[in-house]
């Protein structure tokens, strides 16, 4: 290496290894920890990567708009993203465009694309600000770009078992980087880390890095701060952690060279032990700088903060610990003892913060996230007032969730959706309903047909006007299956059953939320799915030519059933306007689609026979309630379990520590649905898609 980050250690003194020299503070198993990604591994290294300003920088590299001109992205009056050079004016996401203009009344104000009824794709409409009414917001432009910087990163990293990226939101990616450098460790320091341990026992420590000083280039490293006895100091030699976060922010530096020179972008990142310090970290310095957080300086960091800034301290949680303790310095509460923090917040909550305050998170970077629900929204204004308008915005949410379905690769096979839900309100009042998607019938005009029978389910509930807001979702993603339309796919069999099923569970909230009831809503009859005539055909989907041969890779709209900063990798905004992303109620149905015939009217799940097709679909929405009920009930276990195994070890299951205080706020275990009623709403019996 022609300019090594890493300065020789004096020779003089006794070289690596030798007996009597100081040894690592970290053992042989810790260094083999490295390999598997092993989250209480103390060598782990975990970056954080953030777009700067990510939509305004998209809109200023596809227009050409040179770096210091002040640029923001407007959404209707408002403005969701604001590039450095504007933000010197002191415009903020807070500002309208008006306002913005005041402050700075050379800004470019460049409005995001819009859906238009009548096209059939997005496009920048230089009058979309004039359209609310009738413009749907389009974030395909940053999907698309943001598709295209994970793709570089992963192109650029190494692959195989050195690969772990996460894509947490349309902007940030975590990338565990632990394996990568531990083979990178492994070539550059081949005498004090290539031989076995001594006596062959991995509990040995290793010698100290052959090397006295390391050279952090321009990233922004942060110190110790003064304090005395905490830690090691600046003048300790630096140990194993120390270069294995060196190597990181080297790598680090590349990839955001490479999404520079490839794309013109550029992003800031963190560089520590995980994620809650990388994430803090890449925030830390903006635009385009690096933060190193050595494991020395972590406490220094941390307590400069308000702990509101913390990951899942933002909100319920972080109010309650506000209130507790008269204070939202984490300087303050890092005085408090662990049993006071328990007493008043209770055990789990009082332990996870106690480890958060400390800088402790064990929480797994996932590179297996991949896209769990897709919703299209629009919010009214004014409300909308008729079933016309209604189903015009509905045919708009299907093109939109279809493109994006495409890119995930459907048309392939590679996934598809299981159920779609559509929620609507009015006034206080939200209510949805949700059925599961045909398997072999996914196409725009079949996402309509779908969208509108639940709309029309809702409809006859009455009372449903004026409405304010209206959206439609897919979730329940499965790897594709398809391809052979065998006897198979029109019989019942195994969790196929469940395909009898069309469930419906209908859920009616107030905003208050002193309504929230969940029912199970009898099964409607299986239902013709489009109005060109039953038989085969309806089992068949048009395969039409993909637009786009890309792989199908989206994560940015990954809505996570736990909110999302639960596990602290997913933002959830809902832009006014338009959401592009919103909580979504949790999975609502795990039927596998059908529209098959029924060839028995006997429960593959539990043998029990039922006298009809419609009996049988409301004892098979009686095992889906279970069913919810039971993972609602697992999850909040594990949730509990991890918090108790941070309890007993300040080491280990803080990120899932962190999913038990968030998952307080989260509705809990339901009431039991009970067994549904035998009849059928009114109305039911008679429904029709299409
Ligand atoms: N976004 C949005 N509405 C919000 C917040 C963000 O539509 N309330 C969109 C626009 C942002 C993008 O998400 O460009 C990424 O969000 P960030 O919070 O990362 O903000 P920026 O990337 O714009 O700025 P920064 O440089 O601070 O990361
Ligand atoms: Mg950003």
């Amino acid at each position: 290496m022609s300019s090594s980050p890493f300065r020789n250690r004096n020779r003089d003194s006794s070289p690596a290894g030798a007996p009597g020299r100081k040894r690592s503070q970290f053992t042989y198993r810790h260094l083999n920890q490295m390999t598997s990604y092993n989250t209480s591994c103390p060598l782990r290294v975990i970056a954080h990567l953030d777009l700067d300003c990510f939509y305004a920088q998209v809109e200023m590299v596809r227009l050409g708009i040179p770096e210091d001109k002040p640029l923001a992205v407007q959404q209707w009056q408002g403005l969701i993203a604001v590039n450095y050079p504007a933000r010197a004016f002191n415009i903020g996401r807070h500002c309208t465009v008006t306002e913005a203009r005041k402050l700075c009344p050379d800004l470019i104000a460049q409005h995001v694309a819009t859906w238009r009824e009548g096209d059939d794709k997005w496009a920048y409409r230089d009058d979309a600000a004039e359209h609310i009414a009738t413009d749907k917001v389009s974030l395909d432009p940053y999907r698309l770009e943001s598709r295209k910087i994970m793709a570089i990163i992963k192109e650029h990293l190494p692959g195989g078992n050195l690969q772990k990226v996460e894509k947490a939101s349309i902007d940030e990616v975590y990338l565990d980087l632990t394996a990568h450098v531990h083979a990178v460790m492994l070539e550059r320091f081949p005498g004090e880390l290539g031989g076995p341990p001594p006596y062959d026992d991995p509990s040995e420590q290793l010698p100290m890095p052959g090397i006295k000083a390391l050279d952090w280039k321009a990233d922004a490293l942060v110190d110790l701060g003064d304090e005395e006895g905490v830690g090691e100091g600046e003048f300790d030699d630096p140990d194993w952690d120390d270069v294995a976060l060196l190597v990181a922010s080297e790598i680090v530096r590349n990839v955001r060279e490479v999404i520079r020179e490839r794309l013109g972008y550029t992003c800031s990142a963190g560089v520590s032990r995980n994620k809650l310090l990388s994430k803090l970290g890449s925030a830390y310095k903006k635009p385009n700088q690096q933060t190193v957080i050595r494991n020395r300086a972590v406490r220094h960091f941390l307590s400069g903060f308000k702990f509101t800034k913390i990951r899942n301290l933002g909100g319920k949680l972080g109010e309650q610990v506000a209130q507790a303790f008269d204070t939202e310095a984490v300087s303050d509460l890092l005085e408090v003892p662990i049993e006071q923090l328990k007493t008043k917040l209770g055990d789990e909550n009082g332990v996870w913060i106690y480890e958060t305050l400390r800088g402790v998170d064990t929480s797994e970077v996932n590179s297996g996230t991949q896209i769990k629900s897709m919703l299209s929204a629009k919010s009214f204004r004014p409300d909308i007032t008729a079933v016309e308008q209604a189903t015009r915005w509905l045919r708009i949410f299907a093109a939109d969730i279809f493109a994006r379905l495409v890119e995930e690769g459907v048309l392939e096979h590679k996934r598809r959706p299981k159920t779609i839900n559509l929620h609507h309100r009015h006034g206080n009042q939200t209510r949805s309903r949700s059925g599961p998607i045909p398997a072999r019938l996914l196409n725009e005009e079949s996402l309509f047909d779908l969208a509108k029978n639940l709309f029309h389910q809702i409809t006859l509930e009455g009372n449903i006007w004026p409405c304010s807001n209206l959206s439609l979702s897919v979730a329940g993603f499965e790897e594709g299956v398809l391809g052979n339309m065998g006897i198979d796919a029109f019989l019942v069999k195994g969790d196929e059953a469940r395909a009898l099923k069309s469930s419906e569970s209908a859920r009616t909230s107030s905003r208050e939320g002193l309504d929230m009831s969940t029912r199970q809503q009898p099964a409607a009859k299986r239902r013709r799915i489009d109005g060109s005539g039953g038989g085969i055909q309806r089992f068949l989907t048009k395969r039409e030519p993909s637009q786009d041969t890309r792989p199908a890779l989206e994560e940015d709209d990954l809505v996570r059933k736990d909110g999302g900063e639960t596990l602290g990798t997913s933002k959830t905004y809902v832009a006014s306007g338009a959401a592009w992303s919103e909580e979504l109620p949790s999975e609502e149905a795990q039927a596998d689609p059908g529209q098959s015939p029924i060839m028995t009217h006997a429960c593959s799940r539990c043998d029990a026979n039922l006298g009809s097709p419609e009996e049988l679909q409301s004892h098979l929405d009686w095992h889906f309630a279970k069913d919810l009920q039971e993972e609602e009930r697992v999850s909040q276990a594990f949730a509990n379990r991890q918090a108790s195994a941070a309890a007993n070890n300040p080491r280990v299951g803080s990120q899932k520590g962190a999913a038990a205080p968030a998952s307080a706020a989260a509705p809990g275990p339901k009431k039991s649905a009970g067994r549904p009623k035998k009849k059928p709403e009114r109305g039911q019996s008679k429904l029709n898609f299409g």
